[in-house]
């Protein structure tokens, strides 16, 4: 009956906020007051800002918006409204301190759980499936990862601790066919979907070969070893532009050592192991290694179809194992391990082809820039996501370790400028399909 199901949705919202909220005071109290007020990065707030951001935007629309409750605080609006406020000016704002922001948002988390109480589900379109509680959990998540880039940033020992990713436990091949064909891309019917991944449309796309899995830092040393970095032809002429400008040389946090190369994760360095996920490449960086590979970066229908369609069936899934939520053995996310695992290490996560880790370990550049699908309408703000449209951001796939799995599915798309590197961005190469091989 409608009241048992709107039970289960309540305790399942009540279920995910509680999950995101563990991680998000995880990050926060990892360092010290000094630390959550400093700016690790111009590229990135202090750490205080995106938590009682995070707040905000749930006072906002959960609170005032679907609650028609009184303002927690109507003062404090602006300072966390990131179109009026430039991250690198974020630390000069006076920010609620540490203790403030900590006692707003638990504040504005109270009065949630008791609109939560009350709520229907019947009061249209913006509450309906819990759109609204799921859109506020994805918000906390995706500002959880921002948060997790923010400490990977931050100088200093070791904040953050996390058993390694699993190890290998099978070959993967090189490369997987994807045969020529529609399918579906988008979604209608995933309730917590985001504005930008709907509507469902059919795309015809002709055959084509991707990657079995992401590119490795042992592929990724080959390119830099044949002088990848220092050879126009492999890069656009924006590419080459900005690799100039920036200096870049190999991935960032990584640096040469002896005959080999070392990286810093989370404040701890090692030596970069091949067989693991390239990442922290920029868009032009990964387009490059494509050109050099004699290869390209996939379109992003390319990518969604090796992740989504069923041969079997015709059908497109919500993961590349099936319809079901990821569990550990599927995937790595979540922030459970604080690196990409190695190639072959989640051979249950692998789509029907044979295409594997797709999702979860590294944020994949796709050839894409981020558009609006056809019917596209903006929901519930334009902000979210239409005012991004265009050719500045390209569009990334496939949630990265620090995504959570709320913020993570076939049909998530996320966005960032070319030159962005400081995300946990990895790629995997395309081609077209031979005709040899497009008719076999
Ligand atoms: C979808 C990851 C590009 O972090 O800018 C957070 C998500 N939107 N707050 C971002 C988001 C508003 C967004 N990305
Ligand atoms: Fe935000």
């Amino acid at each position: 009956g409608i009241d048992r199901d709107a039970e289960g949705l309540r305790d399942r919202i009540a279920a995910e906020l509680a999950r995101t909220r563990a991680r998000t005071v995880l990050l926060t109290e990892a360092v010290d007051d000094a630390d959550l007020v400093r700016q690790h990065s111009p590229l990135m707030s202090p750490l205080v800002w995106d938590l009682a951001h995070v707040g905000n935007q749930e006072e906002l629309w959960l609170v005032r918006d679907v609650g028609g409750r009184e303002p927690v605080r109507c003062d404090i609006d602006d300072l966390y409204d990131a179109f009026k406020q430039p991250r690198r000016d974020r630390p000069s704002l006076p920010l609620l301190p540490p203790p403030e922001a900590r006692a707003y948002v638990a504040t504005v988390r109270e009065k949630v759980y008791d609109l939560l109480d009350g709520v229907t589900f019947d009061g249209g379109k913006l509450v309906a499936d819990g759109f609204a509680f799921g859109m506020i959990v994805q918000h906390e998540q995706q500002h959880d990862e921002t948060m997790l880039a923010t400490h990977q940033l931050r100088s200093g020992p070791a904040a953050l601790h996390a058993p390694p990713p699993p190890e290998p436990t099978v070959r993967v091949p090189a490369e997987v066919l994807v045969p020529a064909g529609p399918f579906t891309m988008g979604t209608d019917t995933d309730p917590w979907a985001l504005d930008n991944e709907r509507p469902a449309h059919r795309v015809d796309l002709p055959a084509y070969v991707i990657d079995a899995a992401p590119v490795t830092n042992g592929a990724y040393r080959a390119f830099i070893a044949d002088g990848g970095y220092d050879d126009p032809r492999w890069w656009t002429e924006a590419g080459w532009q900005h690799r100039r400008q920036a200096g870049l040389t190999a991935p960032m946090h990584w640096q040469r050592d002896g005959d080999g190369w070392s990286y810093l994760r989370f404040g701890t360095w090692s030596r970069v192991r091949d067989d693991e996920p390239v990442v922290h490449v920029c868009f032009h960086e990964a387009q490059a290694y494509a050109t050099w590979a004699s290869k390209r970066l996939p379109t992003e229908a390319e990518w969604e179809k090796a992740a989504r369609w069923d041969p079997a069936t015709g059908r497109s899934r919500r993961y590349p194992w099936g319809d079901g939520d990821p569990t550990p053995i599927q995937a790595n996310l979540g922030q459970r391990h604080l690196s990409p695992a190695p190639v072959g290490a989640y051979p249950a996560g692998a789509s029907p082809l044979g295409v594997h880790q797709l999702i979860g370990d590294v944020w994949e550049w796709t050839a894409t820039p981020f558009r609006g699908y056809p019917g596209f309408a903006a929901f519930p703000y334009r902000e979210y996501s239409e005012v991004f449209f265009g050719d500045d951001h390209q569009v990334l796939r496939g949630g990265s370790f620090g995504t959570d799995q709320a913020a993570c599915r076939g049909t998530f798309r996320n966005w960032d400028y070319p030159i962005r590197r400081q995300i946990f961005s990895g790629f995997r190469c395309a081609r077209d399909a031979r005709p040899d091989e497009a008719h076999r």
